[in-house]
């Protein structure tokens, strides 16, 4: 018999119809077994009354939750004061005529009815599967899901192209250390996984493609905090002819156009609850305008760059977005060095071009963030796209000729054939996600996470290899 969806039963009131899914939970009342069936689309009642056969009622006798079945049955409405106003199918129920076991399970190793707060990070980790099967982690994939396709959607009708960059490939210097790649067939030498597609995207403005974006994988190989990860995504954007105040509009009227999409959105019969429940429940913007502050300001004013501005920093309801611009465009690391505070293709502010030499720490940059909610929700500079300038600051930061060729050659090299100016932005959608869903860790709305030490619990990564890969890829490990 065809598979009827749970969200369907309402179409097959007093029909007979087939469901599968997994079994929510089982109650035995002696006479009367009750068996809560869930799948994608929702969760109802199975009930098999003392006149069922004996086949199905020995069957009943061995379901156990999460085992994967299939029933049939007849949708019957429930008695008037039987109705479970709180379900979305808890005005109707199945009276089970057959049931089979698809596939046993076994007992979970944690509960999966709660929304899993209370279980050790690691063994949900380890079992994520099992967990995603919880409603929380269930509804952030969903959320995530159709957050990533709006924004799609919105990147497209603004005329921007999608456009993929390689994942093996030669660093960028963002600030973190890299995860490296041998190189097979040239022994010695090795990819880099990139902590962005910076390069890619200046590349592809020299390209002549003008409007660029990426739902884009990164990689950074630093310490894990609660809204940061190892891998992750930024919605990668650059744009050519532009200064900072039309990327800023853009970003802003991406990030206005999508909170609205969500407030505003109509449900269709496609939809899946977690999502509907989340348009429900989605924070408002404090303001269609987003103000802006400069980074003396902000840390003259709040102590940090990323200050939280929320009538009520408790509110969960509440999207306080904010600009911080006028960054420094350096800074110095520990041990006394001069680094860039975004990344050395920032452009410095013409005001200060000529202290880039006598006082750099005092030149400001066309680099802004955009805050939301205390959290840096996103980054990004105007470039430089005069190969001179941008040797000059190669030099003042410290990178000799020799190695300026051979870590940026490719690009100084593409900025002698007619580079348009050019900028643009990159919004992390892990920590954008976790804010909307108000979750306390990014890693509650990445897929399969890893720990805060690199650990990928499931799949047990990373993990020792045979003699013979080592050998294959040149390495020999330290002992
Ligand atoms: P930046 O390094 O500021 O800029 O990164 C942009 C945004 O990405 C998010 N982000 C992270 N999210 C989760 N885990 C991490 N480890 C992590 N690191 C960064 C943040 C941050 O604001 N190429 C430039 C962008 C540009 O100049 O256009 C860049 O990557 O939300």
């Amino acid at each position: 018999m065809k598979r009827t969806l749970i969200k369907e039963s309402h179409q097959s009131v007093d029909q007979e119809a087939t469901f599968l899914g997994w079994v929510d939970t089982r109650r035995d009342m002696g006479k009367m077994v009750f068996i809560d069936l869930k799948d994608r689309t929702g969760i109802i009642q199975c009930t098999l009354l003392p006149n069922v056969s004996d086949e199905a009622k020995a069957v009943a006798a061995e379901i156990r939750p999460q085992f994967v079945v299939s029933i049939t049955g007849t949708v019957v409405k429930r008695p008037e004061k039987m109705v479970n106003a709180d379900k979305a199918h808890g005005d109707v129920e199945v009276l089970v005529s057959a049931l089979e076991i698809v596939s046993i399970s076994e007992t979970p190793p944690f509960p999966l009815d709660t929304d899993g707060t209370e279980i050790k990070e690691e063994l949900r980790l380890e079992y994520r599967y099992l967990d995603m099967r919880r409603n929380r982690v269930r509804r952030n994939m969903v959320v995530r899901s159709k957050v990533f396709g709006m924004i799609r959607d919105i990147m497209t009708d603004m005329e921007f192209l999608e456009i993929d960059t390689p994942v093996l490939t030669k660093g960028t210097p963002e600030g973190a250390r890299e995860y490296l790649v041998p190189a097979r067939n040239k022994p010695g030498q090795f990819y880099v996984l990139p902590q962005s597609p910076q390069q890619f995207k200046q590349l592809l403005m020299v390209a002549g493609m003008e409007k660029y974006f990426q739902i884009a994988r990164c990689f950074r190989d630093e310490d894990v905090r609660a809204d940061r990860h190892q891998e992750f995504i930024q919605l990668d954007i650059e744009m050519s002819f532009v200064n900072q105040e039309e990327v800023m509009a853009m970003a802003e009227k991406m990030f206005v156009t999508l909170i609205e999409k969500i407030q505003d959105y109509k449900a269709t019969d496609k939809d899946w609850p977690e999502w509907l429940e989340f348009v429900k429940n989605c924070p408002r913007l404090q303001s269609k305008e987003f103000p802006v502050m400069t980074y003396a300001e902000a840390m003259e004013k709040f102590g940090t760059d990323k200050p939280d501005i929320r009538n009520n920093p408790d509110d969960p309801n509440e999207l306080a977005f904010l600009w911080v611009v006028d960054f420094p465009l350096f800074e110095k690391t520990s041990d006394g060095k001069l680094a860039s505070s975004h990344h050395p293709f920032t452009m410095p502010h013409p005001d200060d071009l000529d202290k880039l030499e006598s006082d750099p720490e005092s030149v400001r940059s066309y680099a802004y963030d955009l805050v939301l909610n205390g959290y840096e929700v996103g980054g990004g500079s105007i470039r430089i796209h005069d190969p001179k300038l941008q040797k000059r600051i190669f030099t003042t930061l410290g990178i000799s000729e020799e190695e300026q060729e051979r870590q940026f050659g490719h690009l100084l090299k593409a900025f002698e054939f007619g580079v348009p100016p050019h900028g643009g932005i990159a919004p992390g959608l892990g920590r954008l996600l976790m804010i909307l869903l108000n979750e306390k860790s990014i890693r509650e709305v990445i897929p399969f996470p890893k720990t805060g030490d690199g650990n990928d619990l499931l799949m047990g990564a990373p993990s020792p290899l045979p003699a013979h890969r080592l050998d294959e890829a040149n390495i020999s490990v330290k002992k």
